[in-house]
């Protein structure tokens, strides 16, 4: 039985660790490069898919996508990793996104299943709203023409490669990956229905030139959305435990073996560094040689385990 406490009897830090904002920047050359050739083609897009991460629906959307490729064209925005959020709290996160943010059209997804009815949902809605909008040069087009778009590993590329296999029964042909930047170009348009015909553009996942606000860069981070050596795993982690104390979240102590909760990932455990590794959005530590931590990521010498990281902790918005 996890031992209950109280947020009101610790001090916990109120405000958001510090970091440079420069190790927050990724903004490498693909990105550039991707985000021009996304421009070229749309006149001949009919319809965009922003990806999200659904544990953070009001964080870390590029702006440069509403200001350069969505504009006027009918707009979706899939939240995916569905499976990594609460789901009690979808229906409350879709009516703030409507009234705070205008977005009509929003689905949740599980990019890894092949049952999710929000991936099922996606060719009615897109045959549903390209129908009523206006297709400027492409009035006369049976085809619809779709591009994905994203930051980085929010599962852009998965998405595409499930529709294809429910709708077409064919095999993933979008290379996929747990680190972000996997897509580095504009992808060969791929077909996902048949009746209408549908075709998707894969993107490359693109982030701002430059970080606005550092938490925002640090929930990106945390959902690996940058790539973790770049921004430095200490502070992902650190910027985690800020997280789940500040909201009052602390099934970590039990899963670290603590005896209570704290609040510097320094003093939390100055000797014994658990070999680390954290992937693909849900963070996972595990006990391999591979990448280690410098630092003292794990507490009193217990690791943070995959179990806990993968379980849904909270929307982190
Ligand atoms: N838990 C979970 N993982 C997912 C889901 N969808 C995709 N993933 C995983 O997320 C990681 C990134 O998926 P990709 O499809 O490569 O993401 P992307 O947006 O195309 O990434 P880039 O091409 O790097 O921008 C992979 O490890 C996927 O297996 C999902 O719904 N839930
Ligand atoms: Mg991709």
């Amino acid at each position: 039985m996890a031992a209950k406490f109280d947020v009101a009897a610790y001090n916990f830090r109120q405000k958001c660790p510090y970091i440079n904002k420069d190790l927050l920047r990724w903004f490498p050359g693909h990105m550039n490069k991707g985000l021009k050739q996304m421009q070229r083609i749309l006149t001949s897009v009919d319809c965009v898919i922003e990806v999200h991460d659904a544990r953070i629906p009001f964080s870390g959307r590029n702006p440069i996508f509403t200001n350069t490729l969505i504009g006027a064209k009918p707009h979706i925005l899939v939240l995916n990793k569905r499976d990594l959020t609460i789901p009690s709290l979808i229906p409350k996160v879709k009516a703030q996104l409507k009234s705070e943010q205008k977005i009509e059209h929003v689905v949740y997804t599980n990019g890894k299943d092949q049952k999710c009815r929000g991936l099922k949902s996606l060719v009615p809605m897109i045959v549903d709203i390209v129908k009523n909008s206006n297709r400027y040069n492409r009035i006369d087009a049976e085809d619809y023409n779709v591009m994905i778009i994203g930051v980085p590993n929010v599962g852009k590329s998965s998405v595409i490669n499930m529709l294809r296999s429910i709708k077409l029964k064919v095999a993933h042909a979008l290379p996929v990956g747990a680190v972000a930047g996997v897509t580095r170009s504009l992808m060969t348009k791929m077909r996902i229905n048949n009746d209408p015909e549908i075709f998707m553009f894969d993107t490359p996942g693109i982030l701002e030139p430059s970080t606005r606000d550092i938490e925002m860069g640090l929930k990106l981070a945390l959902c690996a959305s940058l790539q973790d050596h770049m921004v430095g795993e200490e502070a992902i982690a650190d910027y985690l435990l800020y997280f789940l104390n500040k909201h009052g979240k602390f099934k970590y102590v039990e899963y670290m073996g603590l005896q209570e909760p704290c609040d510097d990932i320094n003093k939390a455990h100055p000797q014994e560094i658990a070999d680390s590794h954290i992937h693909q959005g849900a963070r996972s530590i595990k006990t391999t040689n591979t990448t280690s931590l410098s630092g003292p990521l794990s507490c009193n010498g217990q690791r943070v385990t995959k179990t806990f990281l993968k379980q849904p902790q909270t929307s982190t918005d």
